[in-house]
C-alpha cells in the first residue's frame, strides 16, 4: 500500500481542546466522543446457533451465521420469522443510548449479508418485503432518534454482500468474479441503496463503511469509490464518512475520521477525528452464548482512554429477536450513563493534554477550554487506591482551583504546587466506585514541560528507552515475546547514550537500578551514568537463560536488576540523569529499564 503524505483541505484548529485537524462537518463528532453502534438483522432471528448449531469460527460472530454455517438464502430469510414483530422496538435501542450518555447511533442499515432493514426500492431482499405488518426500521429508527436528539449515522457493507448475484461474497476466491460483474453490483445495488438512504430518512449524521482492508488489497476499485464517496456529498454535504470506505486518511484527506480496528483502543494521539468500534462482550449480533462481559470500569476507562488521544468510542448492542437486549448491557450502559451525568465534563467536549498520556500511573488525563474561557485538566483516577498524596507531574503554573467532582457537590481540594509538581492531598474515602475524577482549573492554558518523567506511586521513576528527553522510535525496540515473558527491550549492539528529565519536589535519595538481559560471561561492556557530578559505572553481567513457563520445555534469556548504587538530591530541582551504554556487535545487550527507587 502507497504512503501519500497527509494534506487535509478542511483545517480547523478546534477552541474547545487541542486536537488541530478537524473539518467542520466533524466538529460534533470530536465533541460528542460517545456513540452507539447497533448491529441487528435477520441474523438477530438465530441468535448465534443454527439448527442445534453454534455459529462457526472462534470469533463467535453472530451476524456472520449465514455464510459461517452455509444457510442457503430460501431458509435464511426464513428467520424473518423469528422475529417477534410486535416487540420490536427502535424507539427503545434510542431511549437506551440516550442513558447510556450516548450521542449518536449507527445501526447496520444493510450488513454483509445484504439485507435491508428499509423498504428499499432497488432490492426485494429488505426488511418492508418479510416484516408482519410491513415494516421500515430505518423510518422508525430516524424517528425516535430526531425525537430524543440523537445523530444517526448508516452503516452499509459495500463491498461484501451476500446476496447479490455479482457481489462479493467472501468466497470469490474460489468462484470467479470479474471487475466488469462486480460493477454491476455496485450500479445496481449500492449506489441506488446508497442514494435511497441519503433521502428519505432526514439528516443522516454519519455513513459507516466497513471494509477493514484497503482497495487496492480487494475487488473494489478505487473509482468506485470516490463515486460512492462524490455521492454522499452531493447529496447530504455534511455527512461524515469514515476510512472502511477503503480510503485511508493519508490518501483521502476528504475522508472524515479514522476507524481503528474492532475492538482495538487507542494507543497513539492522533490530530484527527478517529474511533474505537467496540463490544461489550464478544460478538456484534446477538449471541445467546455469550458470556465474556466487559465491566462498566473498563467501559469507561475504554473511553476516557481513548478520549485523552483525542479519539471517540462507539460501543455496540446486539439485540436478539424480540429486540431487547440482555440484562447484562442495560446494566453496564444504566451505570455509564450515570457516571456520565456527573463525570462526563471530561469526556464530552474533551480531548488530549499535551502531555504524554501515559506519564502516570494513577490514570489518564483530559483536557478542554469551557464556553467561559476556563481550562480544566481532568485527571481521570483509575487507582482505587491512590494514596492520601496523589501528584501530577508536568504542569509549569499553579492551578487556580482543584476539585474533585462528586455526585453530591464539588470537593475542594488541599494542594500544594512546586515548579512542575501538583501534590494533590486526596480524601480517605473516595466518591465513585468506577473512576474518580479531579479537574485542575486553569485561567490560561497551562505550560507544560513534556519531558519529565514522573513519579510512580510508590516514590520510585522508571526510565526506558521511550521517555527519554528526546523522542525515541518505537518501532527500534524489540517487542516482549513468549507471552510476554520475554519483556520489551531495546538491542544494543554498539553504544546507545539516553538521557532522562526528573523534577525532584522534595530532599530525597533514590537506589539506582537497572534490568537487562547479557549472554556474555566476560566483558568489556559497560554502562555508566551521570547524575549531576555523580558518576555510576557498572560492567554488565552474565544473566543467563530461564525456563519460560513451568513444564513446557521452552526456555528464555533472562533479565535481571542490578544495583548501581545510591544517590542523593538534597535540594528539590530539575535533574538531567544522563547514561551511556557501550558494548560491540559480538557481545548485545538488550537493555530494558533504569528504576530510580525512592528509600
Ligand atoms: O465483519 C464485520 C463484523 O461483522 C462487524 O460488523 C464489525 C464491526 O466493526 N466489522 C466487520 C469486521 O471488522
Amino acid at each position: 500500500m502507497k504512503k501519500i503524505p497527509i494534506i487535509f483541505s478542511l483545517i480547523f484548529i478546534s477552541n474547545i481542546h487541542s486536537q488541530s485537524i478537524v473539518n467542520e462537518r466533524a466538529k460534533w463528532f470530536v465533541s460528542d466522543r460517545f456513540g452507539m453502534f447497533i448491529h441487528w438483522g435477520l441474523y438477530s432471528g438465530a441468535e448465534g446457533i443454527w439448527k442445534g448449531e453454534k455459529v462457526r469460527y472462534d470469533n463467535d460472530y453472530a451476524e456472520w451465521i449465514q455464510y459461517r454455517n452455509q444457510i442457503e438464502k430460501n431458509e435464511y430469510i426464513g428467520l424473518s420469522k423469528r422475529l417477534d414483530w410486535k416487540k420490536i422496538d427502535p424507539e427503545q435501542w434510542v431511549l437506551l443510548a440516550k442513558k447510556a450518555g450516548m450521542k449518536y447511533i449507527t445501526i447496520t442499515a444493510k450488513h454483509h449479508d445484504g439485507f435491508a432493514l428499509w423498504n428499499s426500492k432497488s432490492s426485494n431482499y429488505n426488511v418492508y418485503n418479510y416484516s408482519n405488518p410491513k415494516r421500515d426500521i430505518m423510518k422508525e429508527l430516524s424517528e425516535a432518534c430526531k425525537k430524543h436528539g440523537i445523530k444517526l449515522g448508516f452503516y452499509y457493507s459495500h463491498w461484501t454482500d451476500w446476496e447479490h448475484q455479482y457481489s462479493w461474497d467472501n468466497s470469490k476466491e474460489i468462484f470467479w468474479l470479474s471487475s466488469k460483474e462486480y460493477d454491476r453490483y455496485w450500479q445496481e445495488k449500492v449506489i441506488p441503496q446508497m442514494k435511497e438512504l441519503l433521502s428519505n430518512y432526514g439528516e443522516i449524521s454519519l455513513i459507516w463503511f466497513d471494509m477493514w482492508l484497503h482497495h487496492d488489497e480487494t475487488i473494489v476499485t478505487k473509482k468506485q469509490l470516490i463515486q460512492l464517496k462524490k455521492l454522499i456529498r452531493s447529496m447530504q454535504p455534511n455527512c461524515l464518512i469514515n476510512s472502511r470506505l477503503g480510503l485511508s486518511m493519508e490518501e483521502d484527506a476528504d475522508v472524515d475520521f479514522r476507524t481503528l480496528g474492532d475492538n482495538e483502543l487507542g494507543k497513539y494521539k492522533y490530530d484527527y477525528p478517529w474511533q474505537t468500534p467496540a463490544t461489550v462482550a464478544h460478538s456484534w449480533g446477538y449471541n445467546s452464548n455469550e458470556n465474556k462481559w466487559k465491566s462498566t470500569t473498563s467501559i469507561l476507562k475504554s473511553l476516557i482512554g481513548n478520549v485523552s488521544l483525542n479519539g471517540n468510542l462507539m460501543l455496540n448492542i446486539g439485540p436478539n429477536s424480540n429486540g431487547s437486549v440482555p440484562y447484562e448491557i442495560i446494566k453496564r450502559f444504566d451505570e455509564t450513563g450515570n457516571w456520565l451525568n456527573f463525570y462526563g465534563k471530561s469526556v464530552y467536549n474533551s480531548g488530549a493534554f499535551d502531555l504524554r498520556n501515559d506519564l502516570h500511573d494513577w490514570g489518564l488525563t483530559t483536557y478542554k477550554k469551557d464556553k467561559n474561557g476556563k481550562h480544566y485538566v481532568f485527571l481521570n483516577i483509575f487507582d482505587t487506591n491512590p494514596g492520601k498524596i496523589l501528584k501530577f507531574t508536568g504542569i509549569t503554573e499553579s492551578p487556580q482551583n482543584v476539585n474533585l467532582l462528586s455526585k453530591k457537590s464539588k470537593i475542594n481540594l488541599e494542594f500544594s504546587f512546586n515548579k512542575a509538581v501538583i501534590s494533590l492531598k486526596i480524601p480517605e474515602k473516595l466518591p465513585d466506585p468506577y473512576v474518580n475524577v479531579v479537574e485542575l482549573e486553569f485561567d490560561n492554558k497551562p505550560e507544560v514541560d513534556v519531558k519529565l518523567v514522573a513519579e510512580k506511586k510508590y516514590g520510585g521513576r522508571s526510565l526506558n528507552y521511550l521517555n527519554t528527553i528526546t523522542y525515541q522510535d518505537k518501532s527500534l525496540m524489540n517487542k516482549s515475546e513468549r507471552y510476554g515473558s520475554v519483556p520489551p527491550n531495546i538491542e544494543i549492539k554498539d553504544s546507545l547514550n539516553m538521557k532522562w528529565k526528573i523534577f525532584v519536589d522534595k530532599p530525597s535519595v533514590y537506589n539506582l537500578d537497572t534490568s537487562y538481559n547479557f549472554q556474555k560471561k566476560i566483558t568489556d561492556a559497560f554502562l555508566s551514568i551521570k547524575i549531576n557530578d555523580k558518576y555510576f559505572k557498572h560492567n554488565f553481567c552474565y544473566t543467563g537463560k530461564t525456563v519460560g513457563e513451568p513444564n513446557q520445555n521452552w526456555i528464555i534469556d533472562r533479565f535481571n536488576s542490578f544495583r548501581l548504587g545510591q544517590i542523593k538530591f538534597e535540594f528539590p530541582g530539575y535533574y538531567i540523569i544522563e547514561m551511556k551504554i557501550k558494548t560491540n556487535p559480538q557481545n548485545p545487550i538488550k537493555w530494558q529499564w533504569l528504576w530510580m527507587g525512592k528509600i
